[in-house]
């Protein structure tokens, strides 16, 4: 069977890594997984510097193209082989799938890094968490997802009537956020919690999220 030309290198558990997998899947490519050791320092060796000098991970490769950054890699992947998924329709439609995705970016996922980083990967590597960085980011991010919801009560998606990126960058991190007892936050808003499920019961997001095993669901932190 031949190689696939198109090569993402990291560890997939990576909420990163797994964005850029999640674009793949959904655009039906067929792509090589090459893996990578964290601990090994992997990421650190000249050439993985070569593909990315910041040495992170993910990086794609197709062909003679060598990318970095995950939502970099998404919109090249979905620009080149699912170009309705960033709303190719309208000027109007491609800038509010840029708006959201800003949104991902900037005021949600940096709030959940912050929470999954102490609730699940802190006792991971057998720290114990922070309680006052998760509570500090927990009250941000409730303000965050009441914009979503007021959002998600006036359209189906967050860019329009119609699924796109925007939703899909989300998934990743939302996965974890969602292994921790601050599922609560999403599931106590009615627009959010339908949002959710409806990304997270795509085939792709559910074959994505099997790089991604967490743990059952931590008890609802008492008042
Ligand atoms: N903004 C980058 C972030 C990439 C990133 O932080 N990747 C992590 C994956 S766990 C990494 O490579 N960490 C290794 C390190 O920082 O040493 C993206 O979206 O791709």
């Amino acid at each position: 069977m031949a190689t696939p030309a198109v090569k993402v290198y990291g560890w997939a558990i990576s909420p990163f890594v797994s964005r850029a997998l999640l674009a793949l899947e959904e655009a039906g490519v067929d792509y090589e997984l090459v893996p990578m050791s964290r601990q090994a320092g992997d990421h650190h060796r000249p050439e993985h510097l070569a593909r990315n000098p910041f040495g992170k991970v993910p990086v794609l490769e197709d062909g003679d193209l060598t990318l970095f950054e995950s939502r970099a890699i998404a919109r090249h992947v979905l620009r080149k082989h699912k170009p309705e998924l960033l709303g190719t329709g309208s000027l109007e439609q491609v800038a509010m799938v840029d708006i959201w995705l800003e949104v991902e970016a900037h005021q949600l996922s940096p709030l959940v890094l912050a929470i999954v980083l102490e609730c699940i990967v802190a006792p991971f590597y057998g720290r114990e968490r922070n309680q006052a960085i998760v509570d500090e980011n927990v009250e941000k991010l409730k303000n965050v997802l009441e914009v979503y919801e007021a959002r998600l009560s006036q359209s189906k998606y967050l860019a329009g009537d119609f699924l796109s990126l925007a939703e899909l960058s989300h998934f990743t991190m939302m996965h974890y956020l969602m292994a921790t007892e601050y599922a609560t936050l999403v599931e106590e808003l009615p627009h959010v919690s339908a949002w959710w499920e409806g990304l997270a019961t795509r085939p792709a997001a559910k074959k994505v999220a099997e790089f991604m095993p967490v743990g059952t669901r931590a008890p609802k932190k008492q008042e």
